[in-house]
C-alpha cells in the first residue's frame, strides 16, 4: 500500500471533477481526480451539448477556452414547436444573453489535455474507490491500481462521481432530504456526420411523441426522440429512426433530415432527482452526485458546472484565508440554483412530451400552454432567461 496527502481528494473525471480541478488548481491548491474509467472511455462518451454563459465563463477564466471559441456555435435563440407550429425563443433579444453549442465530449477531452501543464493530476482506472472517515478531520479516500491499494489522505473530499458512484452513497441521510421523480419514457439519441436541418435547435411535442433536433456542428447532427421506457436500442435499427426523424422534422426545419451512418446511439432514462444533503463533515457532492434533471432544459452540465464554481469559491476562501463560511453556505448557495433548474426542467418535460398517463385534458392544457408562449413575451421571456441560467 502507498500513501499520500493532497488538500482536495476529487472523485470522478467528468465536467464537474475536471472543472473544479483546475480552479483549484489555477489557485495553488493541490488536489487528485480519481477516475474508475480509462481516458478513452471518459474522452469518447457523448452526452449534453448546450453551454450556458456560466459556463462559457468559467472555461475562459481558465484559459481553457481555444477549441470553444474555434468550434463552440453561439445560438441566439431556439424553438419550440407544437404539431406545426414553431415558435421561436429569440433568447439573446430577450436576455440580451446566448448559448453555446458544444459537445461535452470536446469540453472533457479539454479539460483532460490542459491537466499536465497545470499540474492536475488524474488518476484513470480507479478501482475499488472508497471514502473514510468523512465526517472526522482526518478524511481519506483509498483505490487500486494496477493490484496496488493506494490511501490518500485530504483535507476536503469532491464526490464528483455521477449519479452511480459511492460518494453519495457514503452519506447518511434522512428520506426527507431526497425528492425523485421517475418519467415512463426515456430520450433514444443519434449522432452522425450530417448537416442539421435547422440552424437553430427545435424541440418538437408532435402527435408521434417529441423530438428533439440539435447538432454540434454545421456538420455533425445529434437528434433524439421519446421513447417508452420499455424498448431497447434493438427495437430501433438506423432506417427506423431516421424515418421517425423525418416525418416529425419535415413540416418544421428549413432543410430536410440528411440521413448518415450513426456515430452514436443510446437510449437515456428521465429522472428528476435531488439529493439534499450535499455535505457531510469533509465530504462535498457537486454535478450528476447530487441531482439529475431530465436533459429538456439542458441543464445537467451546466448545473454541474455551478455547483463547482460556488464549491471552487469556498474551498479557495478556507484554504487561502481559513474561512470557513462558504463551505458552511455551500449546500444553502448551491440548492437555491439545482431548486430552480430541476423546475425549469421538470416544466418544459411537462409541456413538450407526451405522457402515457395523460388524457384529453392534458393535452389541451399542453396547447393552451404553448399558444399562450406563442402570443406572450413575458412567457418567452420567462423561458429565454431559463435556457440561457440564472445568475449565480
Ligand atoms: P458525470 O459526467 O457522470 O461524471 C462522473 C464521473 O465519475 C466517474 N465515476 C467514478 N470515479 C471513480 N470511482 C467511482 N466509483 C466512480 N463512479 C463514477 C464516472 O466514470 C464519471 O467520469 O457527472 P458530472 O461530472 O456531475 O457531470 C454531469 C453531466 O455529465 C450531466 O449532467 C450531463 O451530461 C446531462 N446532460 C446535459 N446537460 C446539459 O447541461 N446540457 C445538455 O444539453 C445535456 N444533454 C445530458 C444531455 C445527459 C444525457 N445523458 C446521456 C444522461 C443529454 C443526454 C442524452
Ligand atoms: C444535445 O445536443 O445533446 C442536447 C441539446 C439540448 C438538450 C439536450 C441535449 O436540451
Amino acid at each position: 500500500m502507498t500513501t499520500r496527502r493532497t488538500q482536495v481528494a476529487i472523485i470522478g473525471g467528468g465536467p464537474a471533477g475536471l472543472l473544479l480541478g483546475h480552479l483549484l488548481r489555477a489557485e495553488g491548491i493541490d488536489c487528485l481526480i480519481v477516475e474508475r474509467q480509462t481516458r478513452a472511455h471518459v474522452e469518447g462518451r457523448i452526452r449534453a451539448g448546450v453551454l450556458e454563459t456560466l459556463t462559457t465563463e468559467l472555461l475562459e477564466r481558465l484559459g481553457i477556452d481555444a477549441g470553444l471559441k474555434a468550434h463552440g456555435m453561439r445560438e441566439e435563440g431556439f424553438n419550440l414547436a407544437d404539431g406545426e407550429h414553431v415558435i421561436r425563443i429569440d433568447i439573446a433579444r430577450l436576455t440580451g444573453k446566448h448559448v453555446v453549442v458544444y459537445g461535452q465530449t470536446e469540453l472533457t477531452r479539454d479539460l483532460i489535455a490542459a491537466a499536465p501543464d497545470r499540474q492536475l493530476e488524474i488518476v484513470f482506472e480507479a478501482g475499488e474507490v472508497a471514502i473514510h472517515d468523512p465526517d472526522s478531520d482526518t478524511p481519506s479516500i483509498s483505490y487500486t491500481k494496477d493490484g496496488i491499494v493506494h490511501r490518500v489522505d485530504c483535507a476536503i473530499i469532491a464526490g464528483c462521481d455521477g449519479f452511480h458512484g459511492p460518494s453519495r452513497k457514503a452519506i447518511p441521510a434522512g428520506p426527507e432530504r431526497v425528492f425523485e421523480r421517475e418519467y415512463p419514457f426515456g430520450w433514444l439519441g443519434i449522432l452522425a456526420d450530417v448537416p442539421p436541418c435547422h440552424p437553430e435547435l427545435i424541440y418538437s411535442n408532435s402527435e408521434r411523441g417529441f423530438a428533439l433536433a440539435s447538432m454540434r456542428s454545421p456538420t455533425r447532427s445529434r437528434y433524439y426522440i421519446q421513447v417508452p421506457s420499455s424498448e431497447r436500442l434493438g427495437d430501433w435499427p438506423e432506417d427506423r429512426l431516421w424515418d421517425e426523424l423525418e416525418r416529425r422534422f419535415a413540416p418544421l426545419a428549413e432543410r430536410p433530415v440528411t440521413r448518415g451512418p450513426a456515430l452514436e446511439m443510446s437510449i437515456a432514462p428521465l429522472r428528476s432527482y435531488v439529493f439534499e444533503t450535499m455535505r457531510y463533515g469533509r465530504l462535498f457532492l457537486a454535478g450528476d452526485a447530487a441531482h439529475i434533471v431530465p436533459p429538456t432544459g439542458a441543464k445537467g452540465l451546466n448545473l454541474a458546472a455551478s455547483d463547482v464554481a460556488y464549491l471552487s469559491d469556498a474551498l479557495i476562501g478556507y484554504f487561502k484565508r481559513g474561512d470557513e463560511s462558504g463551505l458552511r453556505d455551500y449546500e444553502t448557495r448551491a440548492l437555491a440554483r439545482i431548486w430552480k433548474a430541476e423546475r425549469f426542467s421538470w416544466s418544459l418535460t411537462k409541456l413538450m412530451h407526451r405522457f402515457p398517463e395523460d388524457g384529453a385534458f392534458e393535452r389541451r392544457m399542453q396547447q393552451a400552454e404553448l399558444d399562450y408562449l406563442a402570443g406572450s413575451p413575458a412567457m418567452q421571456t420567462a423561458i429565454a432567461e431559463n435556457y440561457v441560467g440564472l445568475p449565480l
